[in-house]
């Protein structure tokens, strides 16, 4: 069976091991870390999000799936984050409060550490206090925001509504995700940036990044 093939079906099945030694293998056989990551780790994850929501799977299915994701993506880091000398500047990236969910945002951070970008992870469940009081300490020109549940979104709203009362949302670039989050929902709250994937977050975030260095944000 063809490598990619093997590891979307593994993935599935939550077989951590198993994935994380044919993401090995397959970059070992010198495929792209990008179609590993895109046709192989995501594609399974999201036909099994799918599934999920048509009763097909439990939950119990899909967190296991996620450790199996998890490990196969730890392989892939290295690979998909070639850090530069000099970070193009620093962001703060967590799950908002009452989400667990970390997949995403830890796709966030590889592509942004890929970029260049100095990444503090917050984790999950991260309280918007949280957000703001870290970017502080570690002087990030970025917060950014996940969040998977549409129950929790609102969290990211809270978050410009305390830069505001803190008189510090010009200071920062706020950048929002997660498969609920759009752009007029940002837009509605108030961030300065969303994207729907990984990939465009580090662009944006980098460009934006340059912006605001040169007083434009
Ligand atoms: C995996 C998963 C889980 C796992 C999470 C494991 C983990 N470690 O993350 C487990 C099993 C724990 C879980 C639990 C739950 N889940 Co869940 N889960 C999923 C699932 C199947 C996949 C999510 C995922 O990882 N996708 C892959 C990643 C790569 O995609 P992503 O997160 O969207 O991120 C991409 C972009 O959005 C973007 N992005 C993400 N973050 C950010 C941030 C910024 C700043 C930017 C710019 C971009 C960006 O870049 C990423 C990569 O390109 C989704 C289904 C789906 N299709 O989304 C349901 C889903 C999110 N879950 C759902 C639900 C309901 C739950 C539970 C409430 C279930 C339950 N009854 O307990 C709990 C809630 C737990 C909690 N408090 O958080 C619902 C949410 C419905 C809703 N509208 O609110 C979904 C949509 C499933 C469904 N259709 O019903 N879940």
């Amino acid at each position: 069976m063809e490598l990619i093939q093997e590891i979307y079906e593994y993935l599935q099945l939550g077989k951590a091991k198993k994935v994380k030694a044919l993401v090995q293998e397959a970059l070992a056989e010198n495929l792209d870390p990008k179609v590993i990551l895109d046709e192989g780790l995501l594609a399974a994850m999201m036909d099994l999000g799918l599934k999920f929501k048509n009763n097909e799977v439990f939950v119990a299915e899909v967190l296991v799936a996620a450790n199996a994701m998890h490990a196969g993506m730890n392989v892939l880091e290295p690979r998909l984050s070639a850090v530069g000398a000099e970070p193009v500047g620093r962001a703060v990236v967590g799950t908002v409060q009452g989400d667990l969910h970390d997949i995403g945002k830890n796709l966030v951070i590889m592509m942004l550490k890929g970029a260049g970008i100095e990444t503090y992870d917050l984790g999950v469940d991260v309280e918007t206090a949280a957000f703001i009081d870290k970017a502080e300490e570690t002087g990030a020109d970025i917060i950014c925001m996940s969040a998977l549940l549409t129950t929790t979104m609102i969290r990211m709203e809270e978050c410009t509504a305390e830069l505001q009362k803190r008189g510090l949302r010009e200071k920062y670039i706020l950048m929002v995700g997660g498969a609920p989050v759009t752009e007029s929902f940002a837009e509605k709250i108030g961030a300065d940036y969303y994207t729907p994937d990984a990939m465009n977050a580090a662009e944006v975030a980098r460009k934006a990044v340059f912006k605001k260095k040169k007083g434009q944000h």
